[in-house]
């Protein structure tokens, strides 16, 4: 299993970007601020639309050897050479995408309940997508946010394996120190990381918006 800092895990959402600022801008000056995985999440476009992207996106997080994973998409993660997938509970199955990719590739699933993360601890995925843990104008949620206690319940079960945790929803840097406190398992298993889109991709700064959640995450990590 390859050493993936999670702590500052951008997805990104092009129908947030701030007028005038391009895709790509965004993207290199939000790994800039210390973005350290990206996630091509992007469920507007047509396939040709999305490979195109793919590859652009994963020239810029080769630049900074920044791991980069493709949504849902295994098709488009081969074609672009992305580092991995992350998936959902109602896309393709984690065997048979750890089928077609490559060896070694990044398996990320979307997590909600304990019996989620069982499954995926059975599994063996690289890493959960824990949430929602608060509300979001991002994306029409069809889970029941499971706030800060739910991540918590849900770190728990990840208890003695390598599987790493990040949370997604709502996360800000005026709630973050709250989500990682909050989310804290009673057995003392903190979050890996955070991922965000609006926070980075809708600022007009998205180099400022990574460098003060990295600053507060790295904080976190200093006190807990
Ligand atoms: N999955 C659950 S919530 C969400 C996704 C992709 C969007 C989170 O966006 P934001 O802007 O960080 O709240
Ligand atoms: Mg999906």
């Amino acid at each position: 299993m390859r050493n993936i800092d999670y702590s500052i895990y951008l997805v990104t959402g092009r129908d947030l970007l701030p007028p005038g600022k391009g895709f790509l801008t965004s993207l290199e000056e939000s790994i800039q601020g210390g973005v350290t995985v990206v996630q091509l999440r992007e469920k507007q476009l047509d396939t040709q639309e999305f490979i195109d992207l793919a590859i652009r996106s994963k020239a810029i997080c080769d630049k900074y050897n920044v791991p980069f994973l493709i949504n849902d998409r295994v098709d488009v993660a081969l074609i672009a050479k992305a580092d991995g997938v992350h998936i959902g509970q109602t896309d393709m199955s984690v065997e048979q995408a750890r089928s077609l990719l490559p060896p070694g590739s990044i398996i990320g699933l979307s997590c909600t309940t304990v019996d989620h993360i069982r499954e995926a601890v059975r599994l063996q995925v690289d890493y959960v997508g824990i949430g929602p843990v608060w509300g979001t104008q991002t994306k029409k949620l069809t889970n029941p946010i499971i706030g800060v206690r739910g991540v918590g319940a849900l770190l728990a079960e990840l208890d003695g394996t390598d599987i790493k945790a990040v949370a997604i929803s709502g996360i800000k840097s005026t709630n973050l120190l709250r989500t990682l406190h909050g989310s804290m398992s009673p057995t003392h298993h903190a979050l890996d990381g955070i991922a965000v889109v609006s926070e980075i991709v809708a600022s007009t700064d998205p180099r400022s918006a990574a460098q003060r959640l990295k600053s507060i995450f790295s904080e976190f990590r200093r006190t807990y």
